[in-house]
């Protein structure tokens, strides 16, 4: 049996690695991203450069897209020359990008006017299980839909979830990445505690791997931010444009998040002060007052 015809649009910081491990899997790739020069190490894996999204759609069974923000996405889709327009009856679209659940039932509104599928299937994790092909990978849509892209979904995650109809995915993610948020802030507001009562940074970092709390989180990126390394895994302006969705999304559902809605702001404030495409964790550096990061005792 041939292997789908897979196109890629959006090679940024998750897209790229994720788009290398279709084309090391041997599928039949074609790629497009709107600056196209990061196109190329997908080239010399064998990917076909397309110079539009509708060309690249036109010879796909599977589009997928992996763009920043809401309006990005539709722009990709929805736009002129947009995957819509050269969409083929009987294909998927996979939209990988953290939206919100509206986003993802209209892109699915779309596609069906074209007889072709549509799932959402944003990620959890994020350069790191990118390029190690560990994303967790919640899925959106209709189950046969979902067991006809599992194989591709597969080269990119370990983990796979039905979170349900279309839109499910994208919520599931909003609430996952609440979490991830929370988790950021809280530790960020405990180290500023740590250092104003002048106690050792590391000594607190002991304390919390030795807790019933403690997560691999804090090792990685909290280790990271002792150190004031925030090379973006995950860029900061992309968590402020996550919170933003997830309370557009408890207004919607009329959920109480008044934590939420504080971290929003933290995260606003920061981007604002010119940190957007630092990691999400330089809401440390931020509170800090572009005050030198904290030191690792030696
Ligand atoms: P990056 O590294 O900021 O990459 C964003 C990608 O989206 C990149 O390929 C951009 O193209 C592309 N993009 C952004 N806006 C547009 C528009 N309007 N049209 C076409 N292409 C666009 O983000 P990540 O890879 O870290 O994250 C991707 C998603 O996963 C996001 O939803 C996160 O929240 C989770 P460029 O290279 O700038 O031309």
């Amino acid at each position: 049996m041939s292997r789908e015809r897979v196109a890629f649009l959006g090679l940024g910081t998750m897209g790229a690695p994720m788009a290398a491990h279709i084309a090391k899997a041997g599928y039949p790739l074609i790629v497009w991203n709107r600056t196209p020069a990061k196109a190329r190490p997908l080239i010399t894996l064998g990917a076909k450069a397309a110079k539009s999204p509708a060309h690249a759609a036109a010879e796909a069974d599977v589009v997928i897209t992996m763009v920043s923000r809401p309006q990005d996405v539709e722009d990709v889709v929805l736009g002129p020359s947009g995957a819509l327009e050269g969409l083929q009856a009987g294909a998927v679209l996979v939209d990988m990008s953290t939206v919100s659940p509206v986003t993802s039932r209209k892109l699915a509104g779309a596609v069906a006017t074209k007889h072709a599928e549509f799932l959402d299937a944003p990620v959890v994790g994020s350069k790191g299980p990118a390029t190690d092909g560990t994303l967790v990978i919640l899925v959106g849509g209709l189950p046969p839909t979902l067991k006809r892209c599992e194989p591709i979904l597969r080269t990119m995650g370990k983990t796979i979830i039905h979170a349900g109809n279309v839109g499910c995915g994208s919520a599931l993610k909003l609430a996952t990445n609440l979490m991830l948020g929370h988790l950021s802030a809280g530790f960020v507001e405990a180290l500023i505690l740590v250092q104003a009562a002048g106690l050792d940074p590391q000594r607190f970092l002991e304390v919390v791997h030795a807790s019933p709390f403690a997560s691999p989180w804090y090792q990685t990126k909290g280790v990271g931010m002792l150190k004031g390394d925030f090379t973006p895994h995950f860029a900061l302006k992309h968590m402020r444009k996550d919170f933003e969705l997830m309370c557009g999304l408890a207004k919607e559902t009329r959920a109480a998040v008044p934590v939420t809605e504080a971290i929003r702001k933290l995260f606003a404030e920061a981007e604002s002060a010119g940190k957007g495409e630092l990691d999400y964790s330089a809401i440390l550096a931020h509170l800090q007052g572009n005050a030198p990061a904290v030191v690792t005792p030696s």
